[in-house]
Formats: structure tokens, C-alpha cells, sequence
């Protein structure tokens, strides 16, 4: 009965038909909004993680490896690593103090986190600066006792007093109310690996030769002019993909820096991490006139797997941005091609399964290059934002726009 998003400036699930327009729900008058964070439960406290200090990161990998997100029958458990959350908690912009903590005073352990990183998107015409509200964990012996509205409320509290009064966020959860709902598709790298884990199923009216040769891969990549992308490519990419997400009803926009620290973040960690390495970005150079016209880029997360068998961990590659300069008569081609070599390069890397979400313009490939549809989805929301109703391609008594072509921002 959602008593706590009831009270909240998001669109609610039975709203006057979908009829109001868009914009901010409700104004923030900043008198209004308390100086102090909110009182917490008896015997915890807040604190905040710094991501750029080891033993914090570490408390906080302990808190996600063991609490966050499990799929819906728990079999497996997402395991960030600490490169990664240091990745993601340190954009240009970031806030300690947008990281926030629940500690037990007692033990001083880490039980509760919720951050947030500053970010702009563009909802149809309108840019906004928002904050992107992730890694929201409450450890497993503590919930149900209302601490996630406590923890959404202080962050709220913290961004407001920044002047910024609109967030965005992913979850598999279903809450008032999505703006976009999004199938997980999966791509076999490792079907043999992923059968023996739970991960996959051995259909009914095959055998388990047959489902490894049909994702079989070829051992070189196709597309000729593909390369790791180098720091001198940022430019171009930066432009080619600030054109590439124009055209979607929302999507993210990135300065050069930000980009710098979503494509390149690697190049800043010591050697030792190469072996943990968070993001993979290759670029297509024309081969005469040395012009940058597509990149690809994947992320690496693990997860545990919760039930015994004979593998601890999956490698997942998750489709993070691409784009391509290649006119929408060619570009289906195209990114079969590009998203193609990806799987091979990831494969070479050692990943088990390639995963993509239902939307940008991944329908053109999607199916082409043998992604099944997984057992779960993500849902993406705005807070204290209206979104004016998207039209529906596929299912016109749905609220939610499944059209895939109208997301394209990521969210890690
Ligand atoms: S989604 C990942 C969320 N994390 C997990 O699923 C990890 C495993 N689960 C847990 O740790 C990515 C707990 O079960 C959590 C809930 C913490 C999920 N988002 O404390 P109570 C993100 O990080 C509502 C939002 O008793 P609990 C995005 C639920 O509907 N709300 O439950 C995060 C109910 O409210 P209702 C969620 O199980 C976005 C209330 O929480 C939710 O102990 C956050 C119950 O609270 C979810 N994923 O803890 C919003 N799951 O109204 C940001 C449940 O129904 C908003 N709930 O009574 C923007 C803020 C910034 C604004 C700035 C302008
Ligand atoms: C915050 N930014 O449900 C993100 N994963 O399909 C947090 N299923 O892996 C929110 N259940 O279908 C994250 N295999 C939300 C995602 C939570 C995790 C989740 C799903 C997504 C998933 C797998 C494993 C299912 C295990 C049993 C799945 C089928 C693969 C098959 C391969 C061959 C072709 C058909 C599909």
C-alpha cells in the first residue's frame, strides 16, 4: 500500500489518467527543509563513506557482497567490487557526504548505506541536474523496520540543502511510478559454466552439445578500424556519443571530464588492479580518414553464487554506452557488428555472460546475436519529476513505456 511513497513527490499509480503534464512535482521551500539529518533508531548513528579510503570502501564491499541484491529466487547475489564502488562513488562532483552510512554506535559496524552522485539528464527537451540515488542497502537482520524511508529521507534532506531537488534511479522493485520498465536479455559466453551454476536451463528439446555450439563465438573481432579506445579518442567519442543519445525521451549528458572518468577511471589505478579492471572501451577508427564513427564500451560486475555447486561466481559483462555514426538505415548492420565483437572481446576476457537491457536501440541486435530474455527487470524512476506520458508502441493500457527506443540512460 506503499504508506511511505504515498507521502513522497513522485507520480502515483492511479493519477488522473496519465493526463497532467510534465515537470516538478513540488517546490522546495528551503525553510522548510530541516538543518539537521533526521533522528535515526536507538543505538545506530550516521556516518558517511569516503571512497577514497581503503578500509571504507572495504566496510562497505562487506556490507553489499553479503546484503544487496539477489535475483528473484536468490541464486545469485551482485558482488560489486571495491574498484568499482570507488568508481562509482567518485564522478566529478561527488560528496562525501552524499554517501551515506548507518553504523551501529556499539560496534561501530557498517549496517545501512544509500548514496548519491551528482548527474544531468535531458527528460525530452529539459536538462536537469539531478542526483543518481544507488547501492541502497539495509543488512539483513535489520529490515523491516522502516529504515529505507529514514535513509531515502536524510539523502532527499542532503540534496535539497545542495539545491538540487530532482533524482533519478533504477530498481528491480516496483514503486510509484516507473518511467521505464526494462527486460534483462543475457547472452551466453560460457553456457556449460552458466548451466552448472543455475544460471541457465538446458531447454527441454536440446542437449547440452547443441546450446554450447549455438553460442559459439569466433576467436578475432569482424569489424575492421576496432581498437581499445585511447585518452586521445575522448573528444570524438565524447561528441559522438552526445549526438548518438540526442534522440531519446530521456538520457544522460556527460562534459569531457565526466566522460574522462566513466571511460577512463582505469587508467588512474595502480597496476595491481589491471586483474580488477571495472570498464572495457573500444572505438572504430575509419581506416582512410582516421575518423572515430563508433565505440562500444562493458562493465564488469561478479556475482555470488548463493547454492552450492562446483562455481563460486559468474563474470558478467553488462552493455554500459555505445554509439555509431551510421544512419538509421545502416545502423542496424552496424551495431550487430559492433555489439558482436564486443561478446568476442568479452569472452577473451574471461566473462561468462553478456547482459543487456531492453532498451536504446538494443531491438536491432538483440535478438540477432542470440540474447534469451532473463528472469528479471529494471525499472527506472524519477523523483519529484513528472514526465509528460510517452507514446506506447507496444501496449497502449500500459503506463509504462516499454518502448525500447525511449530509455537511454545507464545506471550501474
Ligand atoms: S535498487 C537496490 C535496492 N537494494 C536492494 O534491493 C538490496 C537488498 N534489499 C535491501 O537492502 C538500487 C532492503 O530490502 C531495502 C529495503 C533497503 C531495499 N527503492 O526499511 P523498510 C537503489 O539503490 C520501500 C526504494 O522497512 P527493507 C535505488 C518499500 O516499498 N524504496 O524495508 C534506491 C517500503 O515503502 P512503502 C524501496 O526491506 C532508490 C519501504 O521501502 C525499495 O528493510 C531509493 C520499506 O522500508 C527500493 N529498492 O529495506 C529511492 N525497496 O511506501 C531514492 C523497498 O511501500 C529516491 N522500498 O511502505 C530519491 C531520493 C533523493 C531525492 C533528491 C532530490
Ligand atoms: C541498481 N542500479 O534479477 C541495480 N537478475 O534477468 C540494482 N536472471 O540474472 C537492480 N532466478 O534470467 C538490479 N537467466 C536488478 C537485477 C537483479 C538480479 C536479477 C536477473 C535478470 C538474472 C538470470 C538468472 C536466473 C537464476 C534464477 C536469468 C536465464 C539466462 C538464459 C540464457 C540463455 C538465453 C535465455 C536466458
Amino acid at each position: 500500500s506503499y504508506k511511505f511513497w504515498k507521502t513522497q513527490p513522485v507520480p502515483q499509480f492511479n493519477e488522473n489518467g496519465g493526463k497532467s503534464s510534465g515537470g516538478p512535482i513540488k517546490m522546495i521551500n528551503l525553510d522548510e527543509v530541516p538543518k539537521d539529518p533526521y533522528p535515526l533508531l536507538d543505538g545506530f548513528e550516521w556516518g558517511t563513506i569516503d571512497p577514497g579510503d581503503e578500509k571504507e570502501v572495504g566496510e562497505l564491499y562487506e556490507l553489499l557482497s553479503n546484503h544487496y541484491v539477489e535475483d528473484n529466487d536468490s541464486t545469485f547475489r551482485l558482488n560489486y567490487s571495491p574498484v568499482f564502488l570507488r568508481w562509482a562513488l567518485t564522478s566529478p562532483g561527488w560528496q562525501k557526504q552524499w554517501h551515506i552510512g548507518v553504523r551501529a554506535s556499539a560496534s561501530q559496524k557498517l549496517v545501512a548505506f544509500i548514496s548519491g552522485s551528482p548527474a544531468n539528464i535531458k527528460i525530452h527537451a529539459q536538462m536537469m541536474k539531478v542526483t543518481e540515488i544507488n547501492f541502497l542497502c539495509i543488512h539483513k537482520r535489520l529490515r523491516s523496520k522502516r529504515l529505507a524511508p529514514l535513509l531515502i529521507r536524510e539523502i532527499t534532506r542532503r540534496c535539497y540543502l545542495q539545491g538540487i531537488y530532482q533524482a533519478i534511479y533504477t530498481a528491480a522493485a516496483i514503486l510509484p511510478t516507473p518511467v521505464a520498465s526494462c527486460r534483462y536479455y543475457h547472452r551466453p559466453l560460457n553456457w556449460l559454466k552458466l548451466y552448472e551454476s543455475g544460471f541457465s536451463h538446458l531447454p527441454a528439446n536440446s542437449t547440452k552439445a547443441r546450446q554450447i555450439a549455438k553460442y559459439h563465438l569466433p576467436s578475432t573481432t569482424q569489424t575492421s578500424g576496432l581498437r581499445p579506445m585511447e585518452v586521445d579518442d575522448l573528444g570524438a567519442v565524447h561528441e559522438l556519443l552526445e549526438r548518438y543519445l540526442q534522440r531519446f525521451d530521456i538520457s544522460p549528458t556527460f562534459s569531457i571530464n565526466e566522460l574522462r572518468h566513466w571511460l577512463f577511471f582505469e587508467a588512474d589505478q595502480p597496476k595491481e588492479a589491471a586483474s580488477k579492471r571495472v570498464v572495457w572501451v573500444y572505438v572504430v577508427e575509419h581506416l582512410e580518414t582516421r575518423k572515430i564513427t563508433d565505440f562500444v564500451s562493458f562493465y564488469s560486475i561478479e556475482s555470488t553464487a548463493l547454492s552450492h555447486s562446483q562455481h563460486n561466481v559468474i563474470r558478467t559483462a553488462y552493455l554500459y554506452y555505445y554509439a555509431s555514426t551510421e544512419s538509421t538505415q545502416n545502423l542496424q548492420q552496424r551495431l550487430q557488428g559492433l555489439i558482436n565483437d564486443a561478446l568476442i572481446l568479452a569472452k577473451k576476457a574471461r566473462f561468462d555472460v553478456f547482459n543487456a537491457l531492453r532498451l536504446q536501440d538494443n531491438d536491432l541486435f538483440l535478438e540477432k546475436l542470440r540474447f534469451g530474455p532473463g528472469d528479471g527487470q529494471l525499472n527506472y524512476y524519477l523523483f519529484n519529476y513528472r514526465v509528460d506520458p510517452v507514446a506506447n508502441e507496444d501496449d497502449s493500457d500500459c503506463l509504462v513505456s516499454q518502448r525500447p527506443g525511449g530509455m537511454g540512460v545507464i545506471m550501474l
